[in-house]
């Protein structure tokens, strides 16, 4: 009997296309031989509606992009009620109500496995504050940082301001400490600009948190694995422009990716070894992308850690394992494999003391 492969894709998100993307790039390298693969498309408006399976790859993710169908209404239902459900799922979702845990509480509540992260690694990984403070705990080294929530800045503008510039220095970088994505960040190079990055942040979320600027290369490595995870090969994302701002970064064609990354072996060990360090106090299972920052003096900091990385074949997560030596359809089935296991693993824990 092929296994049923549920594929859950689109979302209430600005990363909605890069979603139907992912999701066409996967039903490109399963092996339709084993899985009887269910796509199932969640519309921006938080519909949840369901295709027939597929028999073959999606051609186009217009083909995954499921109208409005009276026939068959949002088969959300289906799911609490449990009625045919697939045998796993691939939740293939950015951001709120996906990366953040909640969309893995109900396959929880629902008792299917899925694949990557659970509830706890998602939803911590969603709060770059969290995430740093829970780093900071088994001694991570990473850039100095200040927050607050909006109505700590609105009582106290003034000691938050001499609190960011007493202990940190220009440039600073401001973010909404909830978002996945590079929404509301901007660059503070002194004053007057760190009040209106400040001001700026908080129209995205109610925590902010500004980080001290440094002058490094940016080196990621991509993790796999449960209890007992394994690195990959590093990578190193190198700005084409010699002066850049985070706009600029996060535009195709301005960066370029160099694997492996030319580091001492000193910087890979230890790169490595906190990578794992980092994918075991947020709990993290199947995978994650730990990014970092490699100063001049090849000090290695942690800067974050992505429990759902893009996943096209050319995005870095996939193409730093395939320089490892794991191919993008392996991949895919390893995660698989690794989510059976831990809902296994799971299945063992009683839950009563008769
Ligand atoms: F299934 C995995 F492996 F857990 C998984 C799930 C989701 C890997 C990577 C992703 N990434 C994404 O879904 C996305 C953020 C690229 C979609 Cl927008």
């Amino acid at each position: 009997m092929k296994k049923k492969l549920g594929i859950v894709y689109g979302g209430k998100s600005a990363e909605h296309e890069v979603s139907l993307s992912t999701a066409r790039a996967v039903t490109n390298a399963i092996d339709f031989g084993k899985y009887e693969v269910i796509p199932v498309y969640i519309t921006y408006e938080g519909e949840w509606r369901k295709g027939e399976p597929l028999l073959a790859p999606a051609e186009t993710i217009e083909q995954l992009r499921f109208k409005k169908d009276v026939e068959k209404p949002d088969c959300i239902d289906d799911f609490l009620n449990g009625n045919d459900m697939p045998d796993i799922i691939l939740p293939l979702l950015h951001g709120t109500n996906g990366e953040d845990g909640t969309v893995q509480g109900l396959f929880e509540v629902m008792n299917i496995p899925y694949a990557g992260n659970g509830v706890l690694a998602s939803s911590a990984g969603m709060d770059k504050v969290i995430m740093k403070q829970l780093f900071a705990h088994v001694g991570l080294k990473q850039v100095p940082y200040v927050y607050f929530i909006r109505s700590e800045w609105r009582k106290d503008q003034d000691h938050w301001i001499r609190k960011m510039e007493s202990e940190l220095t220009f440039p600073m970088f401001v973010k909404p400490a909830n978002l996945g994505s590079s929404v509301g960040i901007s660059k503070a190079v002194d004053h007057e600009s760190l009040i209106a990055a400040v001001e700026f942040a908080l129209k995205f979320d109610r925590k902010i948190i500004v980080e001290q600027g440094v002058s490094a290369r940016e080196v990621e490595v991509a993790v796999l694995g449960n209890d007992d995870p394994k690195c990959s090969v590093l990578g190193e994302i190198k700005p084409v422009a010699a002066f850049y701002d985070y706009e600029a970064k996060y535009q195709d064609g301005n960066t370029e990716l160099l694997i492996p990354a030319p580091v001492t072996n000193a910087v890979e060990t230890t790169l490595k070894e906190m990578a794992i360090r980092a994918f075991k106090v947020l709990d993290c299972s199947g995978l994650v992308r730990a990014d970092f920052f490699v100063t001049d003096q090849d000090e290695v900091l942690i800067n974050e850690v992505n429990t759902m990385p893009g996943f096209t074949p050319t995005s870095m997560f996939p193409l730093l394992w395939q320089n490892t030596g794991i191919s993008y359809p392996e991949l895919i089935d390893q995660l698989i494999e690794l989510a059976l296991d831990r809902h296994e693993e799971k299945k063992q824990i009683q839950y009563t003391m008769d």
